[in-house]
C-alpha cells in the first residue's frame, strides 16, 4: 500500500479563545498519524492568546499565508469563533486549497459566511468521536 501523505492546516482558535484547544490537540494528533500537519501549534496548550508585538505579527501572517497556499487541505474546527480562522478560510478559497469546516452543533451557531458559502464543505457534529471517521473519508 502506498501512503497518501498529505500536507493539512488545521485551522483553529488562538485570539478568539482557548477553551476548544484540548480538542484542536487530539485532532492534530490524529490527522499526524499519517499526514503532515502544517500548523500544529494551534493544539499547543501552552502558547498564550495574548497579543503579540507587530512585527512578530507581521511574521506570523507571512508564515499562515505561505502555509494555506502549499496545503493540499484546509481542516478547521470552528466551535469556538475566531477572526483569524474565518480570514484563513476565505484565504484557502480564494487560493482553490479545500476547506473542511467542523462545529459542535449543541454549542456552536455557524455564521452564514460559512454556511452560506457552498464552497465549503461543513461537518456538523454531536459529539466528538464523529469527526475522526470523517477525517479519514477526507483525508483518504
Ligand atoms: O484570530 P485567532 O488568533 O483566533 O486566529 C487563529 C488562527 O490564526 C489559527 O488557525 C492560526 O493558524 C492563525 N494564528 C493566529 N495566531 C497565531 C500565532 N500566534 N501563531 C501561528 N498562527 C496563528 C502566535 C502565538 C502562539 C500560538 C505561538
Amino acid at each position: 500500500m502506498i501512503a497518501m501523505n498529505k500536507k493539512v492546516y488545521f485551522a483553529g482558535s488562538i485570539r478568539g479563545g482557548r477553551q476548544d484547544a484540548e480538542l484542536y490537540k487530539r485532532m492534530i494528533a490524529y490527522i499526524q498519524r499519517q499526514h503532515k500537519v502544517l500548523t500544529e501549534h494551534v493544539g499547543d496548550l501552552s502558547k498564550s492568546q495574548t497579543e503579540g508585538m507587530k512585527d512578530r505579527d507581521v511574521a506570523i501572517y507571512e508564515q499562515d499565508t505561505a502555509w494555506l497556499r502549499e496545503a493540499d487541505v484546509v481542516i478547521a474546527e470552528c466551535t469556538t469563533p475566531s477572526l483569524g480562522v474565518g480570514y484563513e478560510l476565505a484565504y484557502a478559497e480564494a487560493h482553490g486549497i479545500p476547506v473542511h469546516i467542523f462545529y459542535d452543533k449543541s454549542r456552536a451557531n455557524l455564521s452564514a459566511m460559512l454556511t452560506g458559502d457552498k464552497y465549503f464543505q461543513i461537518h456538523p457534529y454531536m459529539a466528538e468521536a464523529d469527526i475522526y471517521p470523517v477525517l479519514d473519508a477526507i483525508l483518504r
